[in-house]
């Protein structure tokens, strides 16, 4: 598991350099703006039930199938079970946000995911679903510049959008 600080580090030391200064001065600027990514990752973890809640709501109705009998959410004990996995996904998100990092969320999430929902006959493509509709409303909520001093927050949210973009791909 890295962060981004680690990840240079572990690069740098497979080819035997130093941190090179390009990689210094990203990294200076990660820090510098720590504070934004401090503040999403908050807001996307107070906020954490609403997203669930919200995405897979939403997932239900335009896929009215998986909640009819025979539904891979019919019965309460899967429905249970989806919600908690979209809840798992959105919380190693929001670990990679914290961390600058994917790795964490690859190493300890989606690292066996597809084939597991194979094994269990879940569809991934529609867990994916529900992971674009989780992405939308936490960089909603991430980004909204009410009651807030506003700034520039665009690669932020591009870093963001990419880890559930990757969780997404990982199962679809
Ligand atoms: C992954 N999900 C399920 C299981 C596992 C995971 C290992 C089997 C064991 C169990 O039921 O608990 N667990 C989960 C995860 C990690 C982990 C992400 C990461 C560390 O450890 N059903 C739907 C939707 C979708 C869904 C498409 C969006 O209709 C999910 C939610 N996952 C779903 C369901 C089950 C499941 C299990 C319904 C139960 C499947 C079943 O028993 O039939």
């Amino acid at each position: 598991m890295f962060d981004a600080f680690t990840k240079l580090v572990s690069q740098a030391d497979a080819q035997g350099q130093y941190i090179s200064a390009d990689q210094l001065s990203a990294l200076s600027a990660m820090v510098k703006d720590s504070n934004k990514r401090m503040d999403a990752v908050n807001r996307i973890t107070s906020n954490s039930s609403t997203i669930v809640a919200n995405a897979a709501r939403s997932l239900f109705a335009e896929q009215p199938q998986l909640i009819n009998p025979g539904g891979n959410a019919y019965t309460s004990r899967r429905m249970a079970a989806c919600l908690r996995d979209m809840e798992i996904i959105l919380r190693y998100v929001t670990y990679a946000i914290f961390a600058g990092d994917a790795s964490v969320l690859e190493d300890r999430c989606l690292n066996g995911l597809r084939e597991t929902y194979l094994a269990l006959g879940t569809p991934g493509a529609s867990v994916a679903v529900g992971v674009e509709k989780m992405k939308d409303a936490a960089i909603a909520i991430a980004n909204d510049t009410n009651g807030i001093t506003p700034g520039d927050c665009s690669s932020l949210m591009a870093e963001i959008g990419s880890y559930f973009d990757k969780a997404a791909g990982a199962v679809a």
